[in-house]
């Protein structure tokens, strides 16, 4: 008893002294749910801090498009309307060309890879992040990109004047090339639009299925593994300088270990949601060979699109990512 009272006690001392010290805040805006891993591993990240840094860092997580939306979330740091933010690195395509390079169909096949380009990639977001006052902290992907289908998917034809739900302007580009109508829905209206018929077919994670509750009216997933986009999360960079060195280095750990955890959660997760998925009625299957193919070439013909869009950033990205 005496040592519950104690240890008690100790507990209520310890958090009147951290708050005494909880000298910053940080605000943190994601456009993704609370429940979504994403989110957790950033609850986690932000747990981490606070304990690293005893309370003198706390940051609150702002889930759910609240603060600003997906798309917006880049801007409203750098508008300081946040300190902190995540987004998918697509959005960011118009301003930063290179944070498309993730999302280029077939060049990444499997989380080994998926490393690799991220190596390759982070030197140029962390430049043009700091051409803008902002700062990486560090980079999750989702698990691999397949197709959901409310229809069969046997050949071209079945995606004809289809509406194709889309996320980034790869997607749009791709449902385009196939002959599919995109349409535009955020990630956490996806059961909305689906149960109002709005979209037949997508291309995303079973993971993203699998937190909008898809089966119903999707019937088929197709493991075509198509890329292996990544959540970004920053900071302003006035707000990380104006931290203390010691703080500073704490962050950077706990976002390294952030990175980690992430990576770990979303290759445990690409397998799983893909059971749940076949658990609930969806039927897991593969597309026809002929189709695959056309869909790899239409994947060349977009990375070329791509390359010569971007110019030598792209290059510097790719042409090591072959060589190695
Ligand atoms: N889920 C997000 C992006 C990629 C993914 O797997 C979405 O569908 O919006």
């Amino acid at each position: 008893m005496k040592k519950l009272l104690i240890s008690a006690l100790c507990a209520v001392s310890l958090g009147h002294a951290s708050n005494l010290m909880a000298q910053t805040s940080w605000k943190l805006a994601t456009g993704y749910r609370a429940e979504s891993f994403h989110t957790q591993n950033i609850t986690q990240f932000s747990r981490d801090v606070e304990q690293a840094t005893r309370g003198k860092l706390v940051i609150q997580v702002h889930p759910n498009n609240t603060l600003a939306k997906l798309n917006d979330i880049k801007q409203a740091v750098v508008d300081g309307k946040a300190e902190a933010g995540e987004t998918i690195m697509t959005s960011m395509v118009k301003d930063i060309p290179i944070a498309g390079a993730d999302s280029i169909p077939f060049v990444v096949g499997s989380y080994k890879d998926a490393d690799r380009l991220w190596k390759l990639q982070r030197p140029g977001i962390e430049k043009h992040f700091a051409q803008r006052g902002l700062k990486l902290l560090y980079a999750v992907p989702w698990p691999p990109q397949g197709l959901h289908s409310s229809k069969p998917i046997l050949g071209r034809a079945d995606f004809k004047g289809t509406q194709m739900r889309t996320y980034n302007s790869t997607t749009q580009r791709i449902a385009e090339m196939l002959g599919a109508k995109p349409v535009d829905v955020a990630m956490v209206d996806v059961g909305k639009a689906l149960a109002e018929g709005r979209m037949d077919n997508m291309i995303t994670s079973a993971l993203t299925g699998v937190e909008n509750k898809v089966w119903g009216p999707i019937k088929y997933y197709y493991e075509i593994n198509a890329w292996f986009p990544k959540n970004v999360v920053f900071v302003s960079s006035k707000a990380f300088d104006a931290l203390t060195p010691e703080t500073r280095s704490l962050v950077l750990k706990s976002a390294a270990d952030a990175e980690t955890r992430g990576w770990q959660a979303s290759e445990a997760l690409a397998s799983s949601a893909t059971e749940e998925l076949r658990q609930n009625g969806v039927k897991i299957e593969r597309i026809p060979r002929d189709l695959e193919q056309e869909i790899k070439r239409m994947g060349e013909k977009f990375s070329r699109e791509w390359v010569r869009s971007v110019g030598n950033e792209a290059n510097a990205i790719f042409v090591p990512y072959y060589i190695q």
